[in-house]
């Protein structure tokens, strides 16, 4: 046991990621201001590399059938939540109306002020994807990402975008607001992928 390593119930222990902690309560994590939401002229914009591009409004995102999905959150700082149950649109839905051309190799995730985060359409595919309004029976404060956050449980948390106005489909690797400031554009956290050096010359991380 080093110095610095908690130990963790083994009902517990495998859901922490190496070098991770768990935390009980949700920190707030964000760069940049918190936006101001108006239901009537909100809107999500699909496009890029794809057979419809489609915008929905505020209303017809919210006519779509949703899930619930359980997850856990792991923010590269070191934070680790558990069993954060999220509602909304699974990603896969987005993914059926707009049919992404063959070209389309990643997903690049578009939000108020600019934020952005990127993908790959093979990793936004997993069925545990969603575009979330609803944590633990209870809409989203602001500070989390009302009205809309991207939800990607099996990547760090700077994939799970805030805020999130955009989702375009392309066939370059464009890095995200992180993902050029050093981090990894794949981001497990079980394989402990947080920075961009480790990327190594793999060739589905070239542009
Ligand atoms: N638009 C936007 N989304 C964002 C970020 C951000 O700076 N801007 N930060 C990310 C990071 S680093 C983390 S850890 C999570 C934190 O989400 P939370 O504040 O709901 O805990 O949001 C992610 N989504
Ligand atoms: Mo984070």
């Amino acid at each position: 046991m080093g110095l610095f390593t908690k130990s963790y119930p083994p009902e517990i222990a495998p859901r922490i990621p190496p070098g991770q902690r768990l935390v009980k309560t949700w920190p707030v994590l964000h760069y940049g201001p918190i936006p101001n939401f108006d239901g009537k002229t909100w809107d999500l914009e699909v496009s890029g590399l794809v057979e419809h591009p489609f915008r929905l409004t505020y209303e017809e995102l919210r006519a779509l059938p949703t899930v619930t999905v359980d997850a856990d959150m792991h923010c590269v700082t070191g934070w680790t939540t558990l069993d954060n149950t999220w509602e909304g649109v699974p990603f896969r839905t987005i993914l059926e109306r707009a049919q992404p051309a063959p070209e389309a190799k990643w997903v690049i995730a578009e939000c108020s002020y600019g934020y952005t985060s990127e993908l790959s359409l093979e990793a936004m595919s997993d069925d545990d994807v969603l575009l979330a309004w609803r944590n633990h029976g209870e809409d989203l404060t602001a500070e989390h990402g009302w009205p809309l956050r991207l939800v990607v449980p099996k990547r760090y948390a700077w994939k799970s975008a805030k805020w999130l106005t955009g989702l375009r489909f392309s066939d370059t690797n464009e890095r995200g607001f992180w993902e050029v400031r050093g981090y990894h554009v794949h981001a497990e956290p079980f394989a402990e992928e947080r920075y961009s050096y480790q990327e190594g010359p793999r060739a589905e991380f070239q542009p």
